[in-house]
């Protein structure tokens, strides 16, 4: 006679993935490599992640290719030929098929299928996870690789519902090549990475461009063309070195040029030659050694600006394309080598919704303070409820049934930038005070994914306790957080989504651990070889 009670409920699988971009296809090759039986979900219709979804014209990478993509592997690092320096969307969205298909996870993941809720039951120490399509699933440990920058902004205007004719937002632009906007008058709102990045190409095709920017952005050059086969001979020669010393640097990657001198060092014409030498090698952002020091920020942010103005020629535009507002790094900068270009076109207009703002739309365009602009199509590149957005999109309940919503009522909390108090054995990937957005995320994605794992591994040997960080864990965590944000130029006093600041009523809290990818690292091992000091470690739940 069977000892299992009926009502009890029973895991279908040890591990449970959603999500398959870089955190999420790592997670599953990784759980089947250490022998856990693994059910992977994706609301997407293949792999990707953001790759998949931000499908608009002119998308690509500005964190160069041989620095954003896996390590973990010898043969995918050999066997991958990135055509750019800084590759394209769709080539991105190739390599991460290419990797998913070596690694043999296509079978474990049901793709088209949005995870919607996921609740634990305590006394089974289990959490089911339901789809919108009614699917549940029930498993030990629930990896929510679900990305920082994948919930859409919903548009914050007046009548956007009712505008006549086409409307495409940039984070979930049509596949199928569809989307045709030559000769037609297209209005892109948002000047962010996306709208630097897809307004070229509407200038290309469009009768009209009218962009309406709220905050100028920085943009610098970019790298393009082909890779340096020196470079790419390299990183092929050993790729286990080069994950380590990623990992040991600050921003999770190794830039290929950096300054050499320190601007406390130097005298005005040699802080102007360092500039003007970053400027001509596109790595401005590190003209100096000390380039994090405010006042290095101030003269690589002033020397920004007067390049921007250059290069645009009608004085009133080059003026209002400069970010006068705040310093460079205080909101994500934006590269390219075409974006300030394209205002120098006849057809392509500036609108600053600063000095005439948007009142609403119409069905015949859109009426700013001042005019009303005919308009066929309209482009929405208006970012994201980034960092946790995605997480409040999943209706997730702990202990007690205590919701992630009401934990993070006051913005995010978790220890390690991966796991909540209250919610036992659940991992957040790529999300709140992890360096995330900050670091390069293809090397994020590797690192808390082994550290994950390594958990799992650890927690087994322990004959499956269930673990969830301290509370004084995650305040000790937040503060941290904060302190490091505080030394950054702009971080705190610049209104950016970063801290949540483009979602109205959303909390200020600068989400982002910037205290350097070597520290993050060094500082979550430290947890596992002592046995995790900063977490409450659970009882396992009783055999039903
Ligand atoms: P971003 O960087 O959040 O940019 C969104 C842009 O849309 C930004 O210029 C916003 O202005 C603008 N926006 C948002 N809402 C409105 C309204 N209501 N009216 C006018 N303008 C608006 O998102 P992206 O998709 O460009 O980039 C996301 C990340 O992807 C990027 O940082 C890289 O990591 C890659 P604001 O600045 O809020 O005044």
């Amino acid at each position: 006679m069977s000892t299992t009670q009926p009502n009890v409920i029973q895991p279908d699988c040890d591990v449970v993935v959603v999500g398959a971009g870089f955190a999420g296809i790592y997670a599953l090759w990784q759980a089947r490599q250490r022998g856990f039986s693994v059910r992977g979900f994706e609301r997407g219709s293949d792999v990707g992640g953001t790759w998949y979804w931000n499908a608009y014209p002119g998308a690509r990478c500005d964190v160069e290719s041989y620095n954003y993509a896996y390590f973990f592997d010898d043969d995918i690092v050999r066997d991958w030929d990135w055509s750019d320096a800084c590759a394209e969307q769709g080539e991105i969205k190739r390599y991460l098929r290419f990797v998913a298909e070596r690694c043999d996870v296509l079978r474990d993941i049901t793709f088209d299928a949005q995870v919607l809720a996921a609740r634990y039951d305590e006394a089974a120490g289990l959490w089911t996870l339901s789809t919108a399509a009614g699917e549940t699933v029930v498993c030990r440990y629930a990896i929510l690789a679900i990305g920082a920058l994948s919930d859409p902004k919903a548009p914050d205007i007046e009548g956007v519902d009712d505008f006549a004719g086409p409307a495409w937002f940039t984070s979930s632009w049509p596949r199928d090549g569809s989307v045709d906007l030559t000769g037609k008058r297209v209005g892109v709102i948002g000047t962010g990475s996306s709208g630097v990045q897809v307004i070229p190409e509407v200038a290309k095709v469009a009768a009209e461009v009218h962009v309406f920017q709220r905050t100028a952005n920085y943009v610098t050059p970019v790298r393009s063309g082909p890779m340096d086969p020196a470079v790419v001979a390299r990183l092929r020669e050993d790729p286990q070195a080069v994950r380590q010393a990623f990992r040991e640097t600050y921003g999770g990657h190794m830039p290929l040029d950096m300054g050499d001198e320190r601007f406390v060092e130097l005298d005005e014409a040699g802080r102007q030659r360092a500039l003007d030498r970053a400027w001509a090698g596109k790595y401005i952002d590190l003209a100096f050694k000390d380039a994090y020091l405010p006042e290095a920020n101030a003269a690589i942010s002033d020397y920004i600006r007067r390049k921007m103005q250059e290069v645009v020629d009608d004085p009133w535009t080059a003026e209002h394309l400069v970010p006068w507002d705040h310093p460079y790094g205080g909101k994500r900068p934006c590269m390219s080598n075409v974006y300030l270009q394209t205002y120098n076109l006849p057809h392509v207009h500036l609108v600053d919704l600063r000095e005439t703002p948007i009142e609403r739309i119409l069905p015949e365009g859109i009426r700013t303070s001042t005019q009303t602009i005919p308009l066929d199509v309209i482009v929405y590149a208006t970012g994201f409820d980034a960092i946790s957005g995605p997480v409040f999109a999943i209706d997730i309940s702990g202990l007690d049934g205590r919701s992630m919503k009401d934990a993070w009522a006051d913005g995010p909390k978790n220890y390690l930038g991966t796991m909540v108090h209250g919610f036992p054995n659940l991992f957040l990937p790529s999300s709140a005070l992890s360096p995330s957005v900050l670091a390069n995320m293809a090397t994020l994605a590797e690192q808390q994914v082994d550290f994950i794992f390594d958990t799992i591994e650890w927690l087994d040997g322990q004959g499956r306790p269930r673990l969830h960080p301290l509370p004084e864990s995650e305040e000790h965590w937040r503060a941290e957080t904060l302190r490091y944000a505080a030394r950054r130029p702009g971080a705190l006093t610049t209104k950016s989504w970063y801290s949540g600041a483009n979602i109205p009523g959303k909390p200020r809290i600068f989400m982002v651990y910037c205290g350097g990818f070597k520290r993050y690292n060094e500082t979550c091992y430290r947890e596992l070889e002592e046995g995790f000091p900063g977490y409450e470690l659970m009882a396992p739940p009783r055999p039903g």
